[in-house]
């Protein structure tokens, strides 16, 4: 039975991958995090009570900050495959962060790498790294593809492209099988609240249903290559499969703005809206900004009217340094790989929306009575 660890196993793609590598008939460790609160939503359906026989999956508490505890873990799990998923991965956090985002992000894949070799497994065990699109940042060319410079534009970005960088120079120095998958954005119903395609298809989801009513946002114009989680996990999995260790990047090769993101969620409810409208900036001066009315309901005649302003523009979204444009070239992907995703864009977004409106619908149903009598605090 082959022995994969993966880092960031409570995180999205560290879900997917769980579960698709039991699926594969793995052994699956993960390393989470200690937390007030569980932190496991994502991968309760995959526990198991480890007193019972066959258990396959196994959690153990780590840090990729913690050296020591990366040493003891792939000491004890020896794996065959390291994915290593684990990052502070929210670009605009890592500009209040920098420091932190380095040491987890940067400092976190040496720390790995070196446990794997300290141990003497620099032979057997394989490692994933998840590089990242941002790593070309300030756009240089488009598509962009394995030999696009890079050019990053946050402390996330700077801290990933020492962990690019640091994983290539294993694999030179010591012959290790390390690889980057160079992901662009991928997206989920397990995706993270914070970043904006979550963002968008719960306010969308609770403005429909009269339970939220604006979605505040920042800058509407830049444009992803948005693909599914569940075909990007997929793709990690490929690469560690190769005959030689190689990076390669993941991308549908179709981009899409901010803007058009939104104006697909609130159409999957039957919701058609028109961007425009202008405001004042802090000196005062009007300046065009974007704000999104209803120009028709569909059938949420209830809990909407027309003309409402359902969207605006918040400033404090917008990022110091920012990445205008990502678009990725899967070539060598698709034809070394064999790897070819099963999601567009369109079925993303469908898949993200009905997910939440059934989360939606149960808080709505919560809302309306209920457990509207219980206060926790008296
Ligand atoms: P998430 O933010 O959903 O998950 C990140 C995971 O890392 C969580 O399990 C988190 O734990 C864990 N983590 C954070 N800091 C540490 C730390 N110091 N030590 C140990 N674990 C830590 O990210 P995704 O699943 O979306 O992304 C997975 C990886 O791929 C990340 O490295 C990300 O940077 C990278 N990536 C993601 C892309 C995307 O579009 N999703 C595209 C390209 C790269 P906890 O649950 O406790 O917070
Ligand atoms: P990104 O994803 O920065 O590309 O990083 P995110 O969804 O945060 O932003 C995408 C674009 O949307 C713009 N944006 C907003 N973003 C957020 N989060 N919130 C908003 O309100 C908002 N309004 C507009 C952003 O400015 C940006 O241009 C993700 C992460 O998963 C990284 O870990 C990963 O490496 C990259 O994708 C590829």
């Amino acid at each position: 039975m082959k022995v994969a660890l993966i880092t960031g196993v409570t995180g999205q793609d560290g879900a997917y991958l769980a579960e698709f590598l039991l699926k594969k008939g793995y052994f699956v460790h993960g390393i989470k995090r200690r937390s007030s609160l569980f932190n496991t939503d994502r991968i309760d359906h995959l526990y198991q009570d480890q007193h019972e026989n066959n258990v396959h999956f196994k959690l153990h508490y780590g840090d990729l900050t913690d050296s020591t505890n990366l040493i003891r873990i792939i000491q004890e799990t020896q794996p065959d495959e390291i994915y290593n998923l684990a990052a502070m991965s929210h670009v605009q956090v890592s500009f209040e962060m920098p420091e932190y985002t380095a040491n987890a992000d940067g400092i976190g894949t040496l720390r790995l790498l070196e446990a794997v070799r300290i141990l003497g497994l620099a032979k057997k065990t394989k490692i994933y790294q998840a590089s990242t699109s941002e790593l070309y940042g300030l756009v240089q060319a488009v598509p962009q593809s394995e030999t696009t410079p890079f050019y990053p534009r946050s402390p996330y970005a700077v801290a990933k492209i020492y962990g690019y960088w640091i994983t290539v120079n294993y694999r030179e120095a010591y012959g290790m099988f390390a690889c980057n998958g160079i992901l662009f954005n991928h997206e989920s119903p397990l995706r993270g609240e914070t970043f904006v395609t979550r963002k968008i298809t719960r306010a969308a989801c609770k403005i429909a249903l009269g339970l939220q009513n604006c979605l505040y946002l920042g800058n509407l114009s830049a444009q992803r290559d948005w693909g599914h989680a569940k075909d990007y996990i997929e793709a990690m999995w490929l690469i560690l499969q190769q005959e030689k260790a190689e990076d390669f990047v993941i991308a549908t090769g179709v981009t899409t703005t901010v803007r058009d993101f939104v104006r697909m969620s609130f159409a999957e409810l039957g919701i058609d809206i028109e961007f425009s409208g202008k405001d004042a900036n802090e000196q005062g001066v009007i300046i065009d900004i974007d704000q999104v009315k209803i120009k028709s309901l569909g059938l949420n005649e209830d809990s909407l009217k027309l003309g409402m302003t359902v969207v605006k523009v918040d400033p404090k979204y917008f990022r110091p340094t920012e990445v205008d444009l990502l678009l990725g070239d899967p070539t060598k992907s698709k034809t070394q790989l064999g790897w070819e995703p099963k999601y567009d864009l369109p079925a993303l977004v469908k898949d993200m929306m009905q997910s939440d409106l059934h989360l939606m619908k149960k808080d709505e149903y919560l809302k309306e009575g209920a457990f509207r009598t219980l206060n926790y605090f008296e």
